[in-house]
């Protein structure tokens, strides 16, 4: 049975490409729910709703494990999820300030998310418990998602969003930003132009990874399929997740519409 996968949009890619990666014989199915995108501003009920109609159509397809490649959802919904469907397994994002709060050299850390994000309990909970003693400067990324989404990566108009969002970081001289959007790792080259290589960028997606693969060995989930196969389906723009797919991987890829 196939571990399915789902984001607002193209943003969890950047969490399948690791997932695949580590679990190179299993079956995936990625949903993009792009037609709804961006869920940052989103109520946190319309949230919960989408998560469980894509949850459910998952299910249809006998999905075995779910992974909530997106840190808005995880942060509105996924209590709500487990809740509704008790044995299935869900694995959500967690923004990877920990990491960022032992890396430091300065004591100073950057924290790039959607507001839905920032606003959630998840959050504030991580935040309050990794980086008490750390500087946090945390900017709300409107318009970014917009951008990977919208296939604007490397415009002036990128450039120009993500300096506004980078640079207080600078002034307060972070030396780690955590990527808290699964969108993100898509802008990160433009960001390290930016940055300079000096600051290191903090992608969740292999600390998520890990919990699978550990989630999937301890329940005996885990299968070895010689031809695994790998569906996308989106209710967006075809055209827009192939070349975001053929950026991160060469093979022809099944893409089907919801
Ligand atoms: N990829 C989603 C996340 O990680 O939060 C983006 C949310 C959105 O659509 N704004």
């Amino acid at each position: 049975n196939p571990i399915g996968v789902f984001d607002s949009g193209l943003g969890g890619l950047s969490v399948w490409r690791v997932l695949q990666k580590s679990l190179p014989s299993e079956n995936f199915i990625y949903v993009a729910d792009s037609k709804h995108s961006p869920y940052g501003d989103k109520e946190e009920v319309e949230i919960i709703e989408r998560s469980l109609a894509i949850t459910d159509f998952l299910l249809s397809k006998n999905c075995k494990m779910i992974v909530v490649a997106c840190n808005t959802a995880t942060a509105a919904a996924i209590q709500t999820l487990r809740e509704t469907y008790p044995t299935i397994p869900f694995i959500g994002m967690e923004p990877a300030i920990k990491l960022a709060a032992t890396k430091t050299k300065n004591n100073s850390v950057g924290v790039l998310a959607t507001a839905g994000t920032l606003k959630g309990k998840l959050y504030l909970e991580t935040s309050q418990k990794y980086a008490s003693h750390v500087h946090t400067n945390i900017q709300a990324g409107k318009g970014l998602v917009e951008i990977v989404e919208e296939g604007k990566i490397g415009t002036v108009e990128c450039h120009e969003l993500l300096k506004k969002y980078i640079q207080p970081m600078l002034d307060d001289k972070a030396d780690q930003i955590v990527l808290g959007c699964t969108h993100y790792p898509f802008l990160s080259e433009e960001i390290q132009k930016i940055t300079g290589p000096s600051v290191s960028l903090i992608d969740p997606a292999p600390a998520i990874a890990k919990q699978a693969e550990r989630i999937l060995n301890d329940s005996r989930l885990k299968t070895n399929n010689e031809n695994p196969s790998i569906t996308f389906y989106t209710n967006g723009n075809i055209d827009r997740l192939k070349a975001l797919l053929n950026s991160i991987q060469k093979k022809p890829t099944e893409i089907l519409s919801f």
